[in-house]
Parts: structure tokens; C-alpha cells; sequence
């Protein structure tokens, strides 16, 4: 068999996972490549050097890579949230014709909060928010003002501990010099470096970029719509939209509609123009438009070998370089549409707002020219029900009713134990966890337990293929859950979003501590997050500005350092002495959710509400029949 990344046979992911064996730098020792005198491999315990050649120690080195990899994390969020900011701006100046400002309400409601002003005309407060979420990126003093968004108990905390972000761009550079050669050596003045970064992403580039695209594509509102391989089409030119940033693909999806490309497909042969998302690109349309989704992170390979897609249009973050090969032994066409990124084999059309229409198009002709290309079509029948669009808004809306719209009423639930707290379960899918499997042992487990699950990114589209995420899924909730699921219409699984709406979960949590009755801060909140099948630095950023926030997360997989003994106990106990919050790791989805469930009942204690209802222990009969 060849090997993979030469020659010969294509190997999708989950092959390529098995042939390669992992590293063991990162999991069992610390590795630092940052000089030249390395690179260097320490380890405190087993055989080998103690300290890197200049003298690093392991927690150094640890928590370093820690701040490195959440700084890469930071950006690739931020610099999305960027694009969109500009994109923004050009609508509010009238140069951006394929795009208009949809919320209004939410743009006055932005202004309002943002001190922008109360301007009549729409376009005139959209240049003012613009103006001011630019001004986020590159203030170099004083404290970001987004931040301002956090309960005043947290602000307080992070004043105290230095940690309000000041812009991000300067965040995510002061990260990187800070963890050049020989600059800052303390492993947690460095975590505390790492927190300010991630919480530049978390207040700041994702609530940026989460608000901009609402008022742009709409804030969402609950819709159903189907997740799997099996949405896509025989009959139909496929497209599948991949990647991060939905601006073109809101495009694509209002002209794929239009009764000129239905004819056009037609005189090909085709029925139609059938667009599935895969990836955050999908959990965008699919929130706003119910466009169906072809699936997560680990099935883009596999979409292609379908033999039914016409053309995949990808653009930035988490696509796969192996996709190029793989396409290039179907009809496929692969195109990249960003400015920043190209794979080699693929072909580039450069999307931008002014062009946006006429790029559209041009995709759009080539996908249902290429459809009479077709060989072998071989698609998975499944497609799974969903319901998806639950944001901070249609959150409070479906929680609190139609009248009394307030986060109230989720606390009194909470307060009276039928939901006993909510995890936030998020994150990617790796072919080293489960590949998407642990996700529903550890969220059933969860909702059996009468917590309600908050979910976005691909761990969303995980538990969605496990038919989670539908209000029938209520029937495997605890009892307290499930009445309150039925009473409302909700699953008790909610998906919120794509990975930059994590900031969706903080803002809904910062919502909780202002309705009362939960404590003061973000930290007293039955709450946990966990990103049990996490591969992307971006997981590590959304991770650590949980952790910033005062909510403790869980990591599967493996945790990067966590050799160091210093450095594990700085990163899964110190840190709650500063932030209220820590990391815990375990990549067992089970103990996983033990653990969280442990976490909320501690929180519980802690609140003075821990005996109103008791916990159900599922045993091994009981878990089988949820699991049918
Ligand atoms: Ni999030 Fe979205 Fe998926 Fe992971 Fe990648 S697509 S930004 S990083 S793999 S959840
Ligand atoms: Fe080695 Fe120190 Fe250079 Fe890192 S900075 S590679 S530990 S010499």
C-alpha cells in the first residue's frame, strides 16, 4: 500500500489517522521548537533532558505551546471576524451590491448598547458600529470595549488580574513575541497571557463577528432541516460549501433559487441546484436559511467520493489539503475562494463583496456545466432531522415565552432542579477521539441527567447525525428535562451556531447571571463547556476563554504539556484560584460526562440548591434503552 501523502492510492482521513501514528512529542513530552538551538525534547519524569538547551524547563515550554497555539486560535477567528467587519462597512457605504443590512432591529439594539448613536437611517449606524468594531482590532491601550459586555463581577475580576484584552490584533502579537526565544519564562504569566488572547477572541472577534453576520443575514430564529451525506442529491447539481466564512454562500444560496439556474440545470439534465453546507460554513446557511448539511469536519473527503459533487467551494480553515487528491479521481471541481488561501490541484476563484453577485454566478454555470461529467454516483441514504437556530435572542424567546421573554425562567428551572445546569458542548471531530462518536454517549449521558446541552461547530453537527437534536429526543431526557422540553417544543440538545458563536453561549450565560438568582459571576453558574474530540487551535482559544470567563472546560483527546506535572497542576487546579474556573481532561466520553455532571452538582452545593431534585444514576440497562 502507498504511503499516504505520495503517490498512488488516495487515503481519506480516517485512513490516513490509522497509518500515521501520533507524535509522542506534546502527549508524553515537552517540545520546543521556537529556537535554533533546538528543537528541544524534555521531559520532567521519564528518561531524557531535563531542560531545553537555553534552560527552559517543561511547564515553560508547556505552557508556551499553550500560549502559542491559543494565539493562532484567536487569530483565525478574529481575522474571520475582520473579513466580515469589512464587509460591513462596505454594505454600510453602499459598495457591496449582493449584500443589505437584514436585522435593523438588532443593529439599533447593537448602536444602542455600543453608545453608537441613535441615527435614524440604518446605513449611517451601521457606519458608526463598523467604525467602532474595526477600532477593536487595533487599539494598542485601554481596555477593549466589548468587554464591558461581561457581568461587572468578572470585569472586576479581570481588572484586578490584568486581564482585560487591550486590542486584539496587539493581544495575539504580544502572544507571540511573548513566547519567542528567551521573553517571558513563568509558565503562568504566560497562561495568564494566553487567557487575555482568548478572551480577545471570545468578548471580542467572535461577539464582533457573531453580531455582524445577524445583522447582516439575519438573527436565527428555530428551523428544521436534515444533516448527512444523504442530503445531497442524485438528481441534482450538488455544490458543497465548505470552510468558514458564509458571505459568499449567502450569495450562492439566493441565486441557486432563482428559476434561471433551475432551467439552466435542467437543459444539463439536472432537476435542479441542490447546495449543502459542510463544516462552520454549513452551520451558518443552516441556522439562517435551513440549507441542509452534507456534514462535519471528518466527511469532507467523503462527500466527494460520493461522485455526486459537482463542484466544493472551500475558503478558509479546517479544509483539508487531502481533498485536492480525492477530487482529482471524481468529477469534482475544488475551488478556493479566499484571498488568503490556496491548496495546489485546486482551482482559485477570488470571492470579494464588491463582485460577490457576478463570482456567484461564474460557481454556479461551472458546477451545472460539470454536472453531465458525472461517472459512479454512490450516495449514503441517511439524513437526519434537525432543528437549529437557537441564539441568545430565540433562546430567551423559546425559555421565557412569548410575553415574559427573559432568562428567568430558565434559572427558576434550574433554581427548582428539573434542569440541573447546562454544558456547552462544542468543538471538533477527530479521527484520533471517536470520530464524531463520543459526542452522543456524552451528551445523552448529560441529558439524561437533566442538563441541557448548548452545542455548536461540528460537535453540533455530531449530535445532530445522532438525532439529538430534535424535540423527540426529549424521550431519552431525565424527567425534569424532558417535562420542561415538552412543555416548550425544544430539543434538549440546542444548537447554536458555528464555532465563533461560542460567544452566543458566553453572552447566554452572562444573560443568566443578570436574571438573578444564580450567583454573581459567570463562576457561580451550574455551567461547564467541554470539546471532547477537539483538533484545532481554535478549540484550544474557545477553551481558555471559557476558562478566562469562569467556566470550567474538559478536553478529550489529549491534553498538549500535560506531562509537565507543574504545568497540569497550574493549568487543571491553579488557574481556579484566579478565573473561578480550570481545565479538566479526560478522553472518556463517559467519565467526560461524569465529570461535567460532578462539576454542576459541586456548583449547585455551592448556590445552596443542590437538594431539590435527585439525580438519576443511569446503569448499564438503563443507558442501552436511551441509546435505541
Ligand atoms: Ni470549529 Fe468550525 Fe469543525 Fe473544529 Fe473546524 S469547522 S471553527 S475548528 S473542525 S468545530
Ligand atoms: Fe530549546 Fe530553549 Fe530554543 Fe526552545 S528556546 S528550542 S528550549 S533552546
Amino acid at each position: 500500500m502507498d504511503k499516504p501523502g505520495t503517490t498512488g492510492r488516495v487515503i481519506p482521513a480516517l485512513d490516513r489517522a490509522r497509518e500515521i501514528k501520533p507524535c509522542p512529542l506534546g502527549a508524553g513530552e515537552s517540545c520546543c521548537r521556537v529556537c535554533a538551538m533546538g528543537p528541544c525534547r524534555v521531559t520532567e519524569s521519564g528518561k531524557g533532558a531535563r531542560v531545553g538547551v537555553c534552560g527552559a524547563t517543561p511547564d515553560t515550554i508547556a505552557a508556551r505551546n499553550l500560549c502559542r497555539m491559543i494565539a493562532a486560535g484567536t487569530a483565525a477567528h478574529s481575522d474571520h471576524a475582520r473579513e466580515v467587519v469589512q464587509t460591513f462597512c462596505a454594505v454600510a457605504r453602499g459598495t457591496a451590491p449582493g449584500f443589505e443590512l437584514c436585522d435593523r432591529e438588532k443593529l439599533s439594539r447593537l448602536a444602542a448598547q455600543l453608545g453608537c448613536g441613535k441615527a435614524e437611517d440604518p446605513a449611517v449606524l451601521a457606519r458608526e458600529v463598523g467604525k467602532l468594531f474595526l477600532g477593536e482590532f487595533g487599539r494598542q491601550e485601554g481596555e477593549l470595549a466589548l468587554a464591558a459586555l461581561a457581568p461587572p463581577r468578572r470585569l472586576e475580576r479581570w481588572r484586578r488580574l490584568g486581564l482585560v484584552p487591550r486590542g486584539i490584533d496587539r493581544e495575539v502579537v504580544e502572544s507571540l513575541h511573548r513566547t519567542h526565544m528567551g521573553v517571558d519564562q513563568e509558565a503562568l504569566h504566560l497562561l495568564h497571557q494566553g487567557t487575555r488572547t482568548a478572551l480577545a477572541d471570545g468578548w471580542g472577534g467572535s461577539v464582533i463577528a457573531t453580531a455582524v453576520r445577524d445583522v447582516l443575514f439575519g438573527t436565527p430564529r428555530p428551523v428544521r432541516s436534515r444533516v448527512d451525506l444523504g442530503v445531497l442529491k442524485p438528481d441534482c447539481v450538488n455544490i458543497v460549501v465548505h470552510g468558514h466564512e458564509p458571505l459568499l454562500p449567502e450569495v450562492l444560496v439566493r441565486l441557486a433559487a432563482d428559476g434561471e439556474m433551475t432551467a439552466r440545470a435542467r437543459a444539463v439534465g439536472a432537476a435542479g441546484v441542490n447546495i449543502a453546507g459542510m463544516c462552520c460554513t454549513a452551520n451558518e446557511i443552516l441556522m439562517r436559511h435551513d440549507v441542509p448539511v452534507a456534514s462535519h469536519f471528518l466527511q469532507q473527503e467523503l462527500a466527494i467520493i460520493t461522485g455526486a459533487v459537482e463542484l466544493m467551494l472551500v475558503d478558509v480553515q479546517c479544509v483539508m489539503q487531502g481533498l485536492a487528491a480525492v477530487a482529482a479521481c471524481y468529477h469534482t471541481r475544488l475551488v478556493t475562494t479566499s484571498e488568503k488561501a490556496r491548496i495546489k490541484g485546486a482551482r482559485h476563484v477570488e470571492f470579494s463583496p464588491a463582485t460577490a453577485l457576478d463570482t456567484a454566478r461564474e460557481l454556479l454555470y461551472a458546477a451545472i456545466d460539470n454536472f453531465p461529467n458525472r461517472r459512479r454516483v454512490d450516495i449514503p441514504p441517511q439524513a437526519v432531522e434537525l432543528v437549529t437556530g437557537f441564539g441568545q435572542e430565540s433562546i430567551r424567546h423559546a425559555l421565557g415565552g412569548r410575553f415574559r421573554g427573559s432568562y428567568r425562567m430558565l434559572n427558576e428551572n434550574i433554581i427548582n432542579g428539573w434542569i440541573r445546569g447546562v454544558a456547552g458542548v462544542v468543538g471538533c471531530t477527530n479521527p484520533r477521539a471517536a470520530s464524531g462518536a463520543s459526542h452522543g454517549v456524552l451528551v445523552r449521558e448529560l441529558v439524561a441527567n437533566d442538563v441541557l446541552v448548548l452545542v455548536t461547530g461540528c460537535a453540533a453537527l455530531a449530535c445532530a447525525r445522532d438525532g439529538l437534536l430534535v424535540p423527540e429526543a426529549a424521550d431519552s431526557a431525565g424527567p425534569g428535562l424532558r417535562e420542561v422540553c415538552e412543555a416548550l417544543g425544544i430539543p434538549p440538545v440546542l444548537h447554536c451556531g458555528s464555532c465563533v458563536d461560542n460567544s452566543r453561549i458566553l453572552m447566554m450565560a452572562a444573560e443568566m447571571v443578570r436574571a438573578g438568582g444564580l450567583g454573581e459571576d459567570l463562576s457561580d453558574l451550574p455551567v461547564a463547556g467541554c470539546a471532547p474530540e477537539w483538533m484545532s487551535e481554535k478549540a484550544l482559544a474557545v477553551g481558555q476563554y471559557f476558562i478566562g470567563s469562569g467556566i470550567s472546560v474538559g478536553l478529550g483527546v489529549y491534553f498538549p504539556g500535560a506531562d509537565s506535572k507543574e504545568f497540569a497542576a497550574q493549568v487543571f487546579e491553579g488557574l481556579t484560584q484566579d478565573y473561578g474556573a480550570a481545565w479538566f481532561f479526560e478522553p472518556d466520553p463517559q467519565a467526560l460526562a461524569r465529570k461535567i455532571l460532578a462539576h454542576i452538582e459541586e456548583k449547585r452545593r455551592a448556590l445552596g440548591i443542590e437538594g431539590r431534585r435527585e439525580r438519576v444514576l443511569y446503569d448499564m440497562k438503563m443507558r442501552r434503552r436511551l441509546d435505541v
